[in-house]
């Protein structure tokens, strides 16, 4: 048996018997599925884009057409995407244990697609358009334009997104903040962990003393339960999790 067999036959005694299991997922649990995350070092859209032009407020105000179009080619690409076996073993996790939160930074909607259910998006979808005058948020809009406006009232839409210093949806973030505070078990699957509040989520979780997992491929430190570490792809290890 590997270190890795070991880790794994462990965190998942605890899955078997958990009530309440939370998972944070971010743009890892998506790289096997051909979408590039934000920090790693040569693939990620931060080693080509400039974070505070393209997902800040100060950034769209400065040159909406820019952000605009980096979103529309992020849509595409994630339309033509398909949920990868880390996608698929969350929606499967979900029929066997009694609650489970699913909470993404991701806002490609592959979750959905691989059939979870109540999908708390935190960071918004890049499935939807809010209107700056009158907030109301549209799920089709003239994607040949490209400066979409609203139908309602003409004004401007903005990708229905969270850039940074924005707040986050408020029901969305209560919600997380409550399963982390609840559950037995914490999975962060695929995020660096640096942007918060996202990032709390496991540190609350672990506060209160529940078995928490961090899965990415960044060398961690060691770890000894309750916290679980395993540095492996997601599409690879959770699979073997939920079986
Ligand atoms: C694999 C893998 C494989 C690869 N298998 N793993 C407290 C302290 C300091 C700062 C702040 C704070 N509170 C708030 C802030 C400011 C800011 C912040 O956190 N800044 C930090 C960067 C320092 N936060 C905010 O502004 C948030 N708003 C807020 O808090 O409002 C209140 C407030 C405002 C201002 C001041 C104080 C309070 C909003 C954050 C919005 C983030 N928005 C983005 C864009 C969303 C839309 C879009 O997608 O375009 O969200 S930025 C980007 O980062 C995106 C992601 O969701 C987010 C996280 O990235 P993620 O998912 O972790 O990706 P990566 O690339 O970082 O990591 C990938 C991981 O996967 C790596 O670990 C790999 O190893 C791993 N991996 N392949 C498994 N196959």
């Amino acid at each position: 048996m590997t270190d890795l067999d070991a880790v794994i036959a462990a965190f998942a005694t605890h899955l078997r018997t958990a009530r309440h299991v939370a998972v944070l997922t971010g743009a890892g649990i998506s790289a096997e599925s051909g979408i590039p995350t934000f920090r790693d070092a040569q693939t990620g859209l931060w080693s080509h884009f400039d974070p505070e032009e393209l997902t800040s407020p100060a950034g769209f105000a400065r040159n909406p057409a820019l952000v605009w179009r980096w979103y529309a080619e992020r849509r595409v690409k994630a339309c033509a995407a398909q949920p990868n076996p880390a996608h698929y073993a969350l929606a499967e996790l979900a029929k066997h244990v009694p609650t489970l939160t699913l909470i993404t930074q991701n806002i490609d909607g592959l979750h959905q697609r691989a059939g979870s259910p109540n999908v708390i998006e935190l960071h918004g979808s890049l499935h939807r358009a809010r209107c700056m005058a009158d907030g109301s948020v549209h799920h089709t809009w003239d994607y040949d334009e490209e400066l979409p406006r609203c139908p309602n009232c003409g004004a401007m839409l903005r990708p229905d997104v969270v850039w940074f210093g924005e707040m986050l949806p408020q029901r969305a973030l209560e919600t997380s903040w409550q399963a982390a505070l609840d559950c037995d078990v914490f999975m962060s699957i695929g995020t660096s962990g640096v942007v918060e509040p996202a990032a709390s989520l496991p540190r609350v979780a672990l506060g209160r003393g529940a078995t928490v997992l961090l899965l990415n491929l960044e060398q961690t430190v060691a770890a000894r339960p309750p916290l679980f570490t395993i540095n492996g792809k997601a599409g690879e290890v959770l699979p073997r999790l939920v079986k």
